[in-house]
């Protein structure tokens, strides 16, 4: 078997250095952005094992992607595309606000068909991990996803599903049938407590959500930390006190940090605690995935020590 299978559309970011609008930009940073391979960098830096799968155009741009996941411990299934590879250039605004742009309509990574996730690999994870933001790219990504969810459950693998509700892509209306679907058919689902409220009606967003099937239910909420239903039990735990200059990437990396820790087996409270604080140690580091931090630098946030 193999730990993390994970698959959607990573791109190419331009990340605008410094504070202010796009025009005022004097360099950019080039990086990797996407949900799923954030999440497959995240678990890899902790010491699990992660594949990430997607289509990547015949550019420059897909070649750094496959070569960044590769020596992030990354292991990659590319399935060459003929279009290209898709960019973002995200600027801040101000300190408070980011602004992003796609560039992916029809894009390689929009191009994934059911086919392209072959059903031994997703029979052979030990979890399935998607996201909300895939089923939005195309009918054919949310085929595949689909697909390999109900591949999955057949083969008893854990699916996982992170909200990931992205207003670019999608409408809440247009969103909300496809992500109740999705979610009903998850064992261990993340999402921030308005992401929630667009599927569910509860006033409490862990029991909206449990109340849809998954046994493992993370409402993360930024800040505020989190606060879960995992296999009956209820848990709570506040968000740590950092130097925040990127909020980018955190929601993946407290993903990244639930997931290894439950490859890992660790117990529920565990996973929570080593999911806090890898979104918390991610916010500290510009970028979409820069700032994954690995056990070594968790164990320096926790003990204070910045002197390393
Ligand atoms: O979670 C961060 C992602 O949103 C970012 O890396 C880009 O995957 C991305 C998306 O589609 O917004």
């Amino acid at each position: 078997t193999t730990g993390l299978l994970t698959f959607g559309e990573s791109m190419g970011i331009f990340v605008a250095d410094g504070i202010g609008p796009l025009g005022h930009a004097r360099s950019f940073s080039l990086g990797v952005a996407g949900a799923e391979s954030n999440v497959a960098i995240g678990v890899a830096r902790l010491g699990g094992d992660a594949t990430w799968l997607g289509r990547l155009g015949p550019d420059a741009t897909g070649a750094l992607i496959a070569s960044r996941l590769r020596s992030s411990g990354v292991r990659v299934i590319a399935v060459p595309d003929e279009s290209f590879t898709g960019l973002m250039i995200r600027y801040q605004r101000s300190g408070q606000f980011i602004h992003a742009d796609y560039h992916r309509a029809g894009s390689a990574g929009s191009r994934l068909s059911p086919a392209d996730v072959p059903e031994a690999e997703v029979r052979s994870a030990r979890i399935l991990h998607v996201t909300g933001i895939t089923p939005a790219l195309s009918d054919s990504c949310r085929a595949a996803v689909f697909a390999a969810v109900e591949t999955a459950r057949a083969a008893g693998v854990t699916v996982s599903v992170d909200v990931n509700y992205r207003s670019k892509l999608w409408s809440r209306f247009d969103a909300a049938p496809v992500l109740r679907d999705l979610v009903s058919r998850a064992d261990v689902v993340f999402a921030g407590p308005d992401e929630a409220a667009i599927f569910t009606d509860s006033a409490d967003p862990v029991d909206g959500l449990a109340r849809l099937g998954p046994s493992e239910v993370i409402v993360k909420d930024g800040a505020r930390g989190c606060a879960a239903s995992i296999d009956g039990e209820r848990h709570a735990l506040p968000a740590l006190t950092v130097t925040a200059v990127d909020p980018v990437g955190a929601g993946d990396a407290f993903v990244a940090g639930y997931l290894a820790d439950r490859l890992a087996g660790a117990a529920a409270p565990d996973r929570l605690r080593t999911a806090i604080e890898s979104g918390a140690f991610a916010v500290t580091v510009p970028g979409d995935c820069e700032g994954l931090p690995d056990r070594a630098d968790l164990a320096a946030l926790s003990g204070g020590d910045i002197n390393r």
